[in-house]
């Protein structure tokens, strides 16, 4: 074999195994499939609404479900993941609960040849990717939801001062990170609006109202309260109550989710809006997973459209709530 024709097989070699190794695991089209749902905890009834729904998403979708629940470590995440590898899943399914420390599951999923669909939360960017790493990202876009409860409080917050406290969602999660961006770059644009404190209440109820109780002290003229999910809002109005002011009267609250709590309060005029961000992910698994089966093309961010719940629609949809 001549020199040239060598180096010209020995760099389509190259090439070939190069594309191998960016080469995502593929699905093979089967009557039923192993699916692992590696959940990160089940401490609000957003992620309980998630769970269920990949649960009753299961049957519809010939799925065998593997579903566990990390209590809110990632650490373990990671381990469950590692126990749906050995058990031989066919396509995992994760929502992982920070965006670094679950990068090495998704890493040995891979490895495994298993493809994986982040699905409501995702990883940081720069130590894996959709189309390479993870076959695609399926959720909302959080910096969006974020900049939707600035512009939604600049328009209908009447006073000439405000005095906003942040309630942030689980440190390190992209949610957290992404809904405070967001938020705080929409919020510049008006002079009237200053962010006197942020702190995490990690998602949940009754540590958003504990914050918010400290924060109370620290901050009296607080009039606007920003939570990154109802829960939080639904603890901080608690918090508020207690300490005798009027949530919807003498201070704004604005949060995330749309779960029934929240429209609730928003009928009750305690709150002033929330930004859907949907748990309802099994069909929309369901059928990504078919699509990539057949051997279609994944776009890596499957976005899904989140709609605004204020006074003017919160009773028309309170009935689907979770
Ligand atoms: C958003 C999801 C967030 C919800 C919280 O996709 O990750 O986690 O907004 C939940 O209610 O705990």
């Amino acid at each position: 074999m001549n020199r040239r024709l060598l180096v010209l097989t020995a760099a389509a070699v190259g090439l070939g195994a190069a594309t191998m190794a960016f080469a995502l695991p593929p699905l093979e089209k089967k009557d039923r499939y192993k699916v692992g749902f590696a959940q990160m905890e089940s401490n609000n009834p957003w992620r309980i609404a998630e769970t269920k729904s990949f649960q009753d998403t299961a049957a519809a979708c010939n799925w065998d479900l593997i579903a566990t629940d990390a209590a809110g470590s990632a650490a373990k995440q990671v381990a469950d993941v590692d126990s749906m590898i050995a058990q031989g899943i066919d396509v995992l399914f994760l929502p992982p609960r920070e965006e670094k420390p679950l990068i090495p599951a998704v890493k040995k999923a891979r490895a495994a040849g298993i493809p994986t669909f982040l699905v409501d939360r995702s990883v940081d960017p720069n130590a894996a990717k959709a189309g390479e790493d993870f076959v695609a990202f399926l959720g909302s876009d959080f910096i969006d939801q974020g900049r939707r409860v600035a512009e939604w409080t600049i328009e209908n917050f009447a006073g000439d001062k405000g005095i906003i406290v942040q309630l942030e969602g689980t440190t390190g999660s992209s949610p957290a990170n992404d809904r405070k961006k967001g938020f705080d770059d929409a919020i510049a644009a008006d002079p009237r609006f200053e962010i006197v404190a942020s702190q995490t209440g990690d998602f949940a109820r009754d540590l958003g109202r504990q914050v918010m109780e400290t924060l109370l002290q620290a901050h009296p003229d607080v009039n606007i309260v920003y939570a990154h999910n109802d829960e939080m809002a639904i603890g901080a109005i608690q918090a508020l109550e207690l300490a005798g002011r009027k949530p919807g009267e003498d201070v704004l609250v604005v949060s995330i989710d749309g779960t029934r709590d929240a429209l609730q309060a928003i009928i009750d005029g305690k709150m002033g809006v929330t930004v859907e961000s949907s748990p309802f992910f099994g069909p929309l698994a369901c059928e990504v997973m078919n699509r990539y089966a057949d051997g279609e093309k994944i776009e890596p961010w499957v976005q899904v459209q989140d709609r605004i719940f204020t006074q003017d629609n919160a009773a028309d949809h309170i009935d689907e709530a979770y």
